[in-house]
C-alpha cells in the first residue's frame, strides 16, 4: 500500500493536512476533486494521515513528544513498506523574528532554546544529545523553487524550537508573566543575533529523527507575526489562511517539479 511513497509532508493540524492533500490531488491533475479523500488512520484519532499519489499527508499535532510518536510510527511504516528515496517535509506555522509576517522560513539548523544546534532525549534516564543539521541541498532546491511564485517572500534561517508556547518563546501574553518587557527582548534580540528567524515547536526533534533514520528532511513554516513587534498574533483570519496557504504552495511546486508535472 505505501512502498511506492517518495514524499511525506508533515504538519500540526488534521484539518490543514486535508486541505494540503486535496490541493495536492489537483495540483497533480489526479481524477477526481478528492474531496472524497479518505483518512487512512480515521478511527484512532491520534493523527490523520492522507494520501495522494506517491505523497502522504500526515498531522502531528503540537510539541515535541506529539510529533515524535507519530515520526517513529511513520519511519516504522516506511520502512516495512521498503520505501525509497523518500523525502519528508515540515510544513507549519511559526513565530518570525526580525522578519515581515507572511515570510517563508526554509530551516538550515533548528536550535534548541540556548541556541544550540542539539536535540536532548532522556533515554533510560541518561540524556542523549543528537544532531539537528538539515539537507543542505533540500534547502537550496526549495528556496530556487520559491523565487518562481511572484510576491513569494521566503529566507533561509535558524529556527529556534521551544517546548512551551509561551514563557518558552517569552511572550508575555501567557498565564504567567515571569519576567519584564526588556528581559524578554533582551532574549529575543540574541536569538536573533545567533541567525534564529522564526520560532516553533518540533523542528529539533524532527531533524534528529529524520537524520538518525537516513531521511532527506526539509522544514518550511510561514511566520504568522514579527516577535519583536508583539505577542499576539493579530492578523485577520483571511489574512492567516492565505499565509498558511504558503508552505503548501511551495511544497506543491516543488514536488511537481520533482515529478516533472507541467
Ligand atoms: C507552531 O504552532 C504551534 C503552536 O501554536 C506549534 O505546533 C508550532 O510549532
Ligand atoms: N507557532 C509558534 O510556535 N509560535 C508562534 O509565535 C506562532 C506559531
Amino acid at each position: 500500500m505505501f512502498g511506492d511513497i517518495k514524499f511525506v509532508c508533515v504538519g500540526g493540524s488534521p484539518n490543514r493536512m486535508r486541505a494540503f492533500a486535496q490541493f495536492m490531488h489537483r495540483e497533480l491533475g489526479l481524477a477526481g476533486d478528492g474531496e472524497e479523500l479518505a483518512d487512512i488512520c480515521a478511527g484512532t484519532d491520534r493523527y490523520a494521515m492522507y494520501r495522494v499519489g506517491p505523497v502522504l499527508s500526515i498531522s502531528h499535532g503540537m510539541g515535541i513528544p506529539s510529533i515524535s510518536i507519530m515520526l517513529h510510527e511513520l519511519i516504522k511504516l516506511l520502512h516495512h513498506a521498503r520505501c525509497r528515496d523518500v523525502t519528508i517535509i515540515r510544513i507549519g506555522t511559526s513565530g518570525g523574528l526580525g522578519v515581515e509576517a507572511g515570510s517563508v522560513v526554509i530551516t538550515d539548523t533548528a536550535l534548541d532554546s540556548s541556541f544550540k544546534p542539539r536535540f536532548e532525549q532522556a533515554v533510560l534516564g541518561e540524556v542523549v544529545v543528537r544532531s539537528t543539521e538539515l539537507d543542505k541541498d533540500l534547502a537550496q532546491e526549495l528556496l530556487a523553487c520559491s523565487k518562481e511564485i511572484p510576491d513569494f517572500p521566503t529566507l533561509i534561517g535558524h529556527t529556534m524550537c521551544t517546548y512551551d508556547f509561551y514563557e518558552g518563546q517569552g511572550r508575555l501574553d501567557g498565564a504567567l508573566c515571569s519576567f519584564s518587557s526588556e528581559k524578554k527582548l533582551e532574549y529575543l534580540r540574541r536569538a536573533y543575533d545567533a541567525g534564529v528567524r522564526n520560532i516553533e515547536m518540533e523542528s529539533t526533534a524532527f531533524a534528529a529523527l529524520c537524520g538518525l533514520c537516513g531521511l532527506r528532511a526539509a522544514v518550511v513554516c510561514v511566520t504568522l507575526l514579527d516577535r519583536l513587534e508583539g505577542d499576539q498574533i493579530r492578523a485577520p483570519r483571511a489574512l492567516l489562511g492565505e499565509f498558511q496557504r504558503r508552505p503548501q504552495r511551495l511544497i506543491a511546486a516543488f514536488i511537481r517539479k520533482r515529478l516533472g508535472v507541467q
